[in-house]
């Protein structure tokens, strides 16, 4: 097994160490994080991880503009050149639990992505309040109306990647950046016959760090759909 984990960080300092100590319990992981100038000091955290575990955690440190679809990109790009055969991509706060990555890594024996997904058995999330619920269900029903998308979890920042599938998405042609950067790869890989599966999680709200969606995020992930239909 030779899986890379990306995982973006916007002030997750209270959040990083704990996840990187669960997923290398798992042999064959690396961890990649990009970490975006955290202003609470999490890139520092990230460079005492990769100073204890050299070979399995690697930084990168991102300044300028800030984005959750700009960091993916730099780490799944260092992923790639790192050779990974497998590549993770997954939430710093612990929404997203390690205990699943050998699941995803399972369906990835007979699918080019595979999905973390929230929605196959019903709702499985833990402490979403209702209008959260309501409005991420809604979201996935609206992009799959809009775009085509098949999936029940067209959001899901969960996400595996066998290597040959992620090496055919032009990254750095993808241009949203909040929750619709995830519906944009996701789109792309559709488009270029990937073979999409999705295994069930459950999803935990975040316990410690603040969320980082904002307004503008949320414009985004209205009207990137529309762009992608057109792109068709
Ligand atoms: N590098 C980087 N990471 C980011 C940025 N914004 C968010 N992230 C990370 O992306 C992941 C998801 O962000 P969250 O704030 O948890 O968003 P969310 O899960 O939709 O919202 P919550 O339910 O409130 O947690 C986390 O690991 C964040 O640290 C950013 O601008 N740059
Ligand atoms: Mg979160």
């Amino acid at each position: 097994m030779n899986a890379a984990v990306v995982i973006a960080t916007y002030n997750e300092r209270e959040n990083l160490k704990g996840l990187a100590t669960a997923i290398l319990q798992h042999i064959g992981y690396r961890i990649i994080v990009v970490d975006d100038d955290s202003p609470d000091g999490t890139g520092a955290i990230a460079d005492e991880l990769a100073a204890a575990f050299p070979d399995r955690v690697t930084v990168i440190h991102r300044t300028g503009a800030r984005g959750l679809g700009r960091s993916l990109v730099a780490g799944l790009q260092r992923a790639l050149q790192s050779g990974a055969d497998l590549i993770f991509q997954m939430d710093a706060d612990f929404s997203h639990d390690p205990q699943y990555l050998p699941d995803l890594a399972a369906a990835a024996h007979d699918a080019d992505l595979v999905l973390g997904s929230r929605y196959l058995r019903g709702v499985s999330v833990v402490n979403w309040p209702l209008h959260r619920i309501v409005l991420s269900s809604f979201a996935n029903r609206y992009i799959r109306a809009v775009t085509g998308l098949v999936p029940s979890d067209c959001t899901t920042g969960f996400r595996c990647w066998r290597r040959e599938a992620l090496a055919r998405i032009p990254l750095d042609g993808l241009i949203s950046d909040g929750y619709a950067f995830l519906v944009e790869q996701l789109h792309l890989a559709q488009r270029l016959g990937c073979r999409i599966r999705e295994v069930p999680i459950i999803f935990v709200e975040r316990r410690e760090g603040a969320s980082k969606v904002s307004s503008s995020v949320l414009l985004e992930s209205a009207i990137v759909p529309w762009r992608l239909r057109l792109r068709r």
